[in-house]
């Protein structure tokens, strides 16, 4: 059996055996209280959900398995599947062995190609990604072990059967996606000598060294953000009907694709570039102040600031602006992004209503990419997708190993929340 396999079969029972009484002995106690106006406003600040994977604390940011990722960046992706999944890092060995894994695992069936092929030129590249997921689909092991009778005990390993499968397909596939939807030619075969990260750069068709290593970078950043956004919750409830992992990660990302989740990162960039061209070039400090002003006045929120649960500086975003200063400093884009920083949160402080003045993840990530040439943004939430494909699975494979029931909260029609109230 290989390690991570391993690891999981005996990480499992050790879970349950800590869940189990915990549910037993205090399952009666009260955890969190709804109000109306949460009943109304998309459940904000409602505690009714668990994530072990990761959780985002108000100052810190994101921390995976108890890591705060800041401590994370100079780690591969693939570490951080097996850190979501596990709990604790791999080593040198299980590292290795989930890459060759991956490696084996990585050819994409020819009919896969066709589908995308035959899509309109202008297909949104996130409908490409889910298109070509749920073509995959036909593949899945939970689907077919649970059709001829699989027990509940062995769901985890099916589902992470085919979490593995899908994983080591994804960049292929996502690589796929840009390369026919933006005319770049032929698809660029994988090299076996690159790890998850580098390979999708590679068949992106970006062969740029500090472009693999960004890429690494990006991978790990976005990997995971607890169970109650759009896409992981989403995720959630699906898998949680027992629709296999294909068809649960498909329906997460077409959450992510909305403009209010995964869009965003689009959005910053226009935004930067907007003062690039006012300007034409990297602004001074008045002028970006002016800028943003412009912006608030306009009624409109600057892009890459704010958060609803942050309340300091996305650690996120500093691993990319450090990732900027290190190795293009000069370009006038990532200086925009630069002076932004320094510019935009005295501007939101003074302008008084966000809560928190600091730059999000988004407020960078855009400008890196944009400096590689990789300037089609409405393709960077498939990145994103690539990256949180691995949260939304670890939760999943997760969640079938303690054996959750199905997601089923109560709703309440309007008539009787009138009657608790008035
Ligand atoms: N620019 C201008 N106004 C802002 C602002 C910003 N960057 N961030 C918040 N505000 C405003 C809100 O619009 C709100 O105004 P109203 O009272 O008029 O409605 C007020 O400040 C209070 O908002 P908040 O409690 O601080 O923030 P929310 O939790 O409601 O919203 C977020 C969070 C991210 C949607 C918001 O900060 C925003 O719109 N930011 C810009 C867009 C963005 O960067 N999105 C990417 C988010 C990335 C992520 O979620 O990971």
């Amino acid at each position: 059996m290989p390690n991570l396999q391993k690891a999981l079969a005996k990480r499992i029972p050790e879970t349950i055996e800590d869940l189990r009484p915990l549910v037993k002995e205090h399952g009666d106690k009260v955890i969190s209280e709804v109000t109306v106006a949460q009943a109304f406003g998309g459940m904000r600040g409602v505690k009714g959900l668990v994530c072990d994977t990761s959780l985002v604390d108000p100052e810190q940011g994101l921390i995976i398995r108890g890591i705060p990722v800041s401590e994370l960046t100079d780690r591969l992706p693939e570490e951080i599947f097996y850190l979501l999944c596990v709990g604790e890092l791999p080593s040198e060995k299980d590292l290795k062995e989930l890459q060759a894994d991956f490696k084996k695992r990585s050819e994409v069936p020819e009919y896969v190609w066709k589908v995308l092929r035959d899509m309109p030129e202008t297909a949104h590249p996130m409908d490409m990604l889910v298109t070509g997921i749920m073509v995959l689909e036909d593949t899945s092991i939970f689907r077919q072990r649970y059709n001829e009778g699989m027990t509940k005990d062995h769901y985890w390993e099916a589902a992470l059967e085919d979490s593995l499968q899908l994983l080591a397909k994804l960049p292929a596939i996502a690589a796929a996606v840009y390369r026919i939807r933006f005319g770049k030619g032929d698809l660029i075969p994988s090299d076996p000598n690159l790890d998850w990260g580098a390979d999708y750069a590679h068949m992106l068709g970006i062969d740029d060294p500090t472009f693999y290593d960004l890429m690494r970078l990006y991978l790990v950043l976005h990997s995971d953000h607890e169970g109650g956004n759009v896409s992981a919750f989403t995720c959630h409830v699906v898998a949680s009907a027992l629709a296999d992992p294909y068809y649960s990660v498909a329906a997460g990302l077409a959450g992510l694709a909305g403009p209010l989740h995964g869009l965003a990162n689009q959005e910053c960039l226009k935004f930067i570039l907007g003062v690039v061209d006012k300007f034409d070039g990297a602004p001074t400090a008045e002028q970006m102040e002016e800028f943003a002003w412009d912006t608030l006045n306009g009624g409109r929120v600057v892009p890459g600031y704010g958060h609803a649960v942050l309340r300091a500086t996305d650690p996120r975003f500093t691993a990319l602006h450090g990732f900027g200063k290190a190795h293009f400093p000069d370009d006038p884009v990532f200086k925009t992004v630069d002076l932004a920083f320094e510019v935009i949160p005295k501007v939101l402080q003074e302008h008084g209503k966000a809560k928190n003045p600091w730059p999000n993840v988004d407020a960078g990530s855009g400008c890196l990419l944009y400096h590689y040439g990789l300037t089609e943004m409405n393709y960077y939430t498939v990145l994103f997708s690539v990256s949180r494909a691995m949260g939304m699975l670890s939760q999943l494979i997760m969640s079938r190993a303690v054996q959750e029931p199905i997601t089923r909260p109560k709703s309440v029609n309007t008539d009787w929340i009138k009657e608790q109230v008035y």
